[in-house]
């Protein structure tokens, strides 16, 4: 056991006698040791302490190896009965009615009566109360009870996500001790099933198949002792105003703070949770797997009850990257070694933890690991869930997005460069520029840069200026999501789930996040907040035309009006078409098909809106070749500015198409719209939400055409 601890201590020693060991070298994921217990080479060293791996440096991490007691620490006393737990178990939902089980988990000072009280906090009522003899120690009891015409929870989009507030307590004759649950009623399964393709991949809430829209979580600070209340609840509205219902909790990080989950539960985000297991092989002794079945077991107790609760993930990419990354070549195992390192494995993933799931959890799911199959091979496109790093580790095009859908898109992504305020929170304004080291420090992917302006070159022009080179490079991974996630969701319900590749940052740096470390929406996240709509209009160009897809989230069937118009840049209108349509629910259909002939590809566009009632259900533009190639006019934009209770609100008008307007001011604010595309003759409003700043707001408009 010893020498197993050693290996790291060593390394946080070189440092000094400091607490806290700070390196600044780039990410040691292909490091590797000999575990002088087994004389096997371990891909990384890191994963000899359970701590969260991210912290030892990753492509989007710098390498912050903490040390010490990060949460809470208290003692509590009592006096006769605790209750240690509460399990809230939903048995069935029959006739309209929720059957719950509670398992009270209560500790007695000796043998002794006690009521066990469940308690509506809504209306006070006493829904159930037993009677029962304590013994000295730990006891367990069942009390059920029934919830009469349900309110349902629902995820983000679909309905409320309804909490009821239950009270929970045991009394003696000299104490009384209470705990409080929030439960939601719902039903979720992962529907696995093979079908003619492969194997299907998705999620049915209550009775319902639901397309699941959301991204990669990561923790929020390389120190997460020092997250704020008001950073959590910040970070989870972003997710819910960019009408996301679920966050994977990505295994390199952390099992989070109750907060996020209780937020998660209250804003109807669906939660898939890794074990904090990633892109590493795990001893197999004794005493490590001892340490992880007490960590598993206090996990599970801790989040079974959470209606957001969706998902329990082994780990993210072990089994990828063993039978792909060419470890066992790499590092020189033998077949005794491989034979060893992989039972380990399937102890730990394919028994231990799943076990525990299954005893413990609220019949949460649980898949071994994620992906189910790497990204270079067939099945991954037709069974399970998929990482497609085609584009950018692969280099591939983002056209790729389009071809590579596969049954549920656990991971993709493309990085963009941070808020320029963001930066400049950081780094000198001399270091404000491509080649700086200080600027360079702040990308841990090894060929970050260079992809940047690979793709970039190939989608856009690439700025000379350094602010407009931020501004592009966060249009270029807008623009490359954009496409993935559409394609996703036209691909329904083959394709049932989007989960991108990263919601947020753990510092300041250039990543795969569309919302920085200072909490700043990325031209990605604008971009998100569209494509994950309720509705979506989206485009695919099949032989010369234009194939134009609605897809609805919407559980029931809606009528709505499609508008569709083909304009030059100046506002001259080319054709147009006005369609009644009835949306089926819950679908991806295509409702028209339009020839593309008869006009200049470079300087016109489709322009699409879809109401109901007069009331806006989703708009897009389509543009019919890339961005680069555009004829791009020289925008005259107009701004009526109005001060509101909260800002500003800001009325826009251009003469000309102002492509990607994106307005930014001197002090901190949030604004409801940006990166958008401002047609000619329409008029656009934009919330300003300010924050403290008092100073004049000095509103500056930038678009694609100032860069080109
Ligand atoms: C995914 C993740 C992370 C990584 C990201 C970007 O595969 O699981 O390991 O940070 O790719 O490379």
């Amino acid at each position: 056991m010893f020498r197993k601890w050693e290996v790291d201590c060593k390394a946080l020693l070189t440092e000094g006698e400091n607490v806290l060991a700070v390196h600044f070298t780039p990410s040691e994921k292909m490091d590797s040791i000999r575990a002088a217990n087994q004389k096997i080479t371990f891909p990384d060293k890191r994963s000899f302490t359970r701590k969260a791996p991210y912290q030892s440096g990753w492509d989007w991490a710098p390498r912050f190896v903490t040390m010490g007691i990060w949460k809470l620490v208290y003692l509590r006393s009592w006096k006769d009965a605790r209750i240690e737990d509460i399990r809230i178990k939903q048995d069935s939902i029959v006739n309209d009615t929720a059957w719950i089980t509670t398992v009270f988990e209560i500790e007695s000072s000796k043998t002794q009566d006690c009521f066990l009280s469940i308690i509506d906090e809504s209306t006070s009522d006493l829904v159930n109360k037993a009677r029962v003899r304590l013994g000295k120690g730990l006891n367990s009891f069942s009390v059920d009870f029934t919830i009469s015409n349900p309110e349902l929870w629902w995820t983000n989009g679909l309905g409320e996500p309804h909490l009821y507030q239950f009270g929970f307590m045991v009394q003696t004759n000299r104490s009384i001790d209470k705990k409080y649950k929030n439960i939601g009623v719902r039903t979720l399964e992962l529907v696995q099933q093979p079908d003619s393709i492969g194997e299907s991949f998705y999620f049915n809430l209550n009775g319902m198949p639901v397309f699941m829209k959301g991204a990669n979580y990561v923790p929020q600070d390389n120190f997460p002792a020092g997250i704020s209340v008001s950073r959590y609840n910040r970070l989870i509205k972003s997710a819910v105003d960019a009408n996301m219902n679920m966050l994977r909790v990505w295994g390199g990080g952390i099992y989070e703070d109750d907060l996020f989950y209780d937020l998660c539960d209250k804003n109807g985000i669906l939660v898939w949770q890794d074990f904090m297991f990633a892109c590493n092989l795990y001893p197999g002794d004794k005493d490590f797997t001892k340490n992880v079945k007490h960590e598993t077991i206090e996990q599970v107790k801790k989040l079974r009850n959470h209606p957001s609760m969706a998902l329990w993930c082994g780990n993210n990419e072990i089994d990828e990257a063993w039978h792909n990354w060419g470890w066992q070549k790499s590092l020189g195992y033998s077949v005794g070694d491989s034979t060893k390192l992989w039972d380990d494995y399937l102890n730990l993933f394919e028994k231990l933890l799943p076990t525990i799931v299954d005893s413990l959890s609220n019949q949460s799911p649980y898949i071994s690991s994620s992906p189910k199959n790497g990204w270079g091979r067939k099945e991954s496109l037709t069974e399970g869930d998929i990482h497609y790093w085609g584009v950018w580790w692969g280099e591939e095009p983002f056209e790729m997005y389009e071809k590579k859908v596969g049954r549920f898109m656990s991971e993709y992504g493309f990085q963009g460069f941070p808020d320029m305020k963001t930066l400049r929170s950081c780094l000198d304004s001399t270091d404000l520029k491509l080649d700086s080291k200080a600027l360079k420090n702040h990308q841990k992917h090894p060929r970050g840069m260079e992809l940047i302006q690979d793709y970039m070159k190939r989608e856009y022009l690439v700025p000379k200026d350094f602010e407009d080179y931020n501004y592009v490079s966060q249009l270029v991974q807008a623009y490359g999501i954009k496409k993935a996630i559409e394609a996703h969701r036209r691909a329904k319900p083959y394709c049932m789930g989007t989960l991108y590749w990263q919601l947020n940052d753990s510092w300041p740096g250039i990543s795969w996040s569309g919302i920085d470390y200072d909490g700043r929406w990325k031209a990605l996240h604008y971009f998100v907040k569209k494509a994950y709509g309720d509705y979506l209009i989206s485009f695919e160009e099949k032989n010369d035309s234009l194939q134009i897809f609605i897809v609805s989230d919407n559980l029931t069937d809606t009528k709505a009006e499609l508008q569709l118009r083909i304009i030059d840049f100046e506002g001259e209108e080319y054709w147009s078409e006005n369609q009644v349509l009835n949306i089926t629910a819950n679908s991806s259909k295509v409702y028209f098909s339009k020839e593309i002939n008869g006009f200049s590809k470079s300087n016109h566009l489709l322009g699409a809106r879809l109401t109901s009632n007069g009331k806006t259900l989703a708009s897009n533009i389509y543009y019919f070749v890339p961005p680069k190639e555009l004829q791009l006019p020289s925008p005259h934009i107009q701004k009526e500015i109005t001060k509101t209770k909260n800002g500003y609100s800001i009325v826009l008008k251009t003469d000309k198409l102002a492509k990607n307007v994106f307005l930014s001011i001197d002090g901190d604010g949030f604004f409801s719209d940006n990166y958008f595309d401002l047609l000619p003759g329409k008029e656009k409003k934009v919330d300003l939400i300010r924050y403290k700043d008092t100073t004049d707001i000095n509103m500056k408009t930038n678009t694609l055409f100032n860069t080109f």
